[in-house]
């Protein structure tokens, strides 16, 4: 699905969740592991206000482990609990439940409290483009799907999954708008594909990922394109992988265009192993 983030269409997506929102107890917000920071939606916050979240850095089978644990405890000293999750992975489902259930522990004392017989938390997924929402809804469901159902009156045609006996899912995830007022944002949400490739310059931002994997995983690339792939400068880097892959257009003219496309699949696929864009101590491409 192409989303071009328009003004009119940020307002749009604001109203919609804020309406949501109404009859959340806890919000899951899904960020890229591989750029914890640059994943970050700018007004979610705002949005959620004081509600219980449980931040998920996701797709973090595909990050490097150590600088997650650096995140997991940039996070902590900021007072937030993160889980890193693989949301195609069938134990990822435990994870987030028993996350879920600790976050909105205040709520279910409250209503105990009160004297209110427990009902459901309900919970939605909220995050950027891209980044996972769709599959950790399905793994979230797995085997509970004659389970799902719908609550007419409270929210009309709104879908529910069930998980497990305490836990509600609303069954379309809240789709929030990425950061573009920072270019360097930008550019590595363009690498992971959280802006659609038609509206961002493959040149820079291809240029930016060789940088990066030249100065910090510089191995990955020699195992992936040769031992002799020249790290010092983007533009030689791109012209011996185009080289390397026979990148070529008619006549013998090197295809650059070709070879760019190859090096953000490359990525996006994982396989320059586990990558990560940025990290705390503020890291990223060059
Ligand atoms: N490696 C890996 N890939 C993932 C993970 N989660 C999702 N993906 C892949 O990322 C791509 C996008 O996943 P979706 O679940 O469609 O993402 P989404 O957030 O629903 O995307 P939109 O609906 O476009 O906003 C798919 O190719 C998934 O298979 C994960 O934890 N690890
Ligand atoms: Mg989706």
């Amino acid at each position: 699905m192409i989303i071009q983030w328009y003004p009119g269409h940020m307002a749009k997506a604001k109203r919609v969740i804020g309406e949501q929102m109404k009859i959340i107890d806890v919000v899951i917000e899904l960020r890229d592991a591989r750029i914890p920071a640059a994943s970050e939606n700018p007004v979610l916050r705002e949005l959620i206000q004081q509600k219980p979240r449980v931040l998920v850095l996701n797709k973090s089978d595909l990050a490097d482990p150590f600088v997650s644990e650096a995140w997991k405890q940039q996070f902590a000293t900021e007072g937030t609990e993160c889980v890193l999750l693989d949301s195609k992975a069938k134990s990822s489902r435990q994870e987030l439940t028993r996350r879920i259930m600790s976050a909105g522990r205040p709520i279910l004392e409250r209503w105990e409290r009160r004297g209110l017989r427990a009902r459901s938390l309900r919970t939605i997924i909220l995050g950027i483009p891209n980044v996972g929402k769709s599959t950790l809804i399905n793994t979230m469901a797995r085997g509970y799907v004659a389970a799902i159902a719908d609550r007419p009156g409270k929210t009309r045609g709104q879908q529910w999954v069930k998980i497990g006996k305490q836990l509600e899912l609303m069954d379309t995830p809240g789709v929030l708008w990425p950061k573009f007022d920072d270019p360097q944002a930008a550019r590595m949400l363009a690498a992971t594909g959280a802006i659609v490739d038609e509206v961002f310059d493959a040149e820079e931002v291809v240029a930016g990922l060789l940088r990066h994997l030249a100065e910090h995983y510089p191995s990955a690339l020699r195992q992936r394109y040769g031992e002799e792939i020249p790290t010092e400068e983007a533009a030689a880097m791109l012209l011996y992988i185009a080289q390397r892959r026979g990148c070529l257009l008619p006549g013998g003219t090197v295809d650059k265009e070709k070879a760019r496309r190859i090096v953000l699949q490359d990525f996006r696929q994982g396989r320059f192993g586990r990558v990560s864009l940025e990290s705390p101590e503020g890291w990223n491409e060059a």
